[in-house]
């Protein structure tokens, strides 16, 4: 059975991965790992405390555990990246150094999480392909593009196999994302569940790509498992679902809570570095290289949000309705 490490297992992507990574490979074999130990509680199973900008720790912990694969998912991300461009370096450029000489020197393999946000406005923004330059204007997506080209390296220079997608805008129920630009979406969902009304940072015609976190889990997972053979593509391929606006969101979120209401109150922040990115990426190469095909569209995603904050309403149904746009 395989073994994984998974680090920065308590964030967005981490939560619902490592359910997904215990159910294939089974609960032993997936050591979640995390720089704050409330990740521990909330995703059970074996758990150890670790900071990737520490080389040492994270090699102790891999010559330990021994994985077969380590998915690397600690990182600022955009908006953050912007406030603190220096952590943003540290973490997301110096963690991945450092989890490439631990894969080398125990021979694991590594799963890197890059970005549309490794694109930037010197190229036209619709329909990018795999192969487009990147010239990023955001600390974040600086990070990101290197980390493509420095897993490239660690593949062509050492053999370690590395392989990535250029995730977009994630959206889930599970755990809160934290300091990206795509993540109004999920905050519109939150707060349609609490207040019904939502004030969104970006223009009501800010298109990006997004994707459905089972989508992604699944991505994460097949390209994993994919034959090396047919991996001409490895750091990173482009990979997305669904493309919306705020305003196309919030049509979809009303065809279920009639109620709901998205207001507009741009932040400059924000909406530059949504202006920097693509509205649409291409991701043909990963569906004729890999297999990859999304499953949730606007409509699909937005029924499944929905119908999980009715969930969680009712679960809290012995308190006072605190949804009053979520009918139980
Ligand atoms: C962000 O908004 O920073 C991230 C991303 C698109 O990589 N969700």
């Amino acid at each position: 059975m395989k073994r994984t490490l998974v680090i920065g297992a308590g964030g967005q992507v981490g939560t619902e991965l490592v359910v997904a990574l215990r159910a294939l490979y089974g609960q032993e074999n997936v050591l979640a790992t995390d720089l704050s130990t409330d990740a521990a509680a909330t995703l059970g199973g074996p758990f150890a405390p670790l900071d990737c900008t520490d080389g040492e720790a994270l090699l102790a912990a891999v010559r330990r555990f021994r994985p077969h694969t380590v998915f690397h998912l600690a990182a600022l991300l955009s908006v953050t990246g912007e406030q603190r461009p220096r952590l943003a370096y540290r973490v997301n450029l110096g963690g991945l150094v450092n989890v490439l000489e631990a894969a080398r020197s125990e021979r694991s393999a590594v799963f890197f999480p890059s970005s549309i946000a490794s694109f930037g406005p010197s190229i036209p923004l619709d329909r990018v392909p795999q192969e487009a330059a990147q010239r990023p204007v955001t600390m974040y997506g600086i990070t990101k593009a290197a980390g493509e080209m420095i897993c490239d390296f660690y593949h062509l220079r050492f053999g370690v196999d590395t392989r990535g997608v250029r995730f977009p805008g994630l959206i889930s129920h599970v755990a809160e994302p934290g300091g990206g630009t795509t993540d109004y979406a999920v905050d519109a969902f939150r707060e349609a569940g609490g207040r019904g009304a939502y004030t969104c940072p970006l223009r009501p015609d800010t298109q990006l790509d997004m994707m459905y976190m089972p989508d992604a889990v699944r991505a994460v997972i097949e390209l994993m498992e994919a034959d090396p053979r047919r991996l001409a593509h490895r750091n990173a391929y482009n990979i997305t679902a669904m493309q919306f606006t705020p305003r196309m969101l919030a049509a979809e979120m009303r065809r279920h809570l009639p109620h709901f209401r998205m207001d507009y109150r741009v932040d400059p922040l924000r909406q530059g570095i949504a202006d920097s990115w693509p509205r649409r990426i291409d991701d043909s190469v990963a569906r004729e290289e890999w297999g990859w095909k999304p499953e949730y569209d606007l409509a699909a995603m937005t029924a499944e949000m929905v119908a999980n904050l009715r969930r969680r309403a009712s679960a809290s149904s012995d308190a006072p309705n605190p949804h009053p746009t979520v009918p139980r």
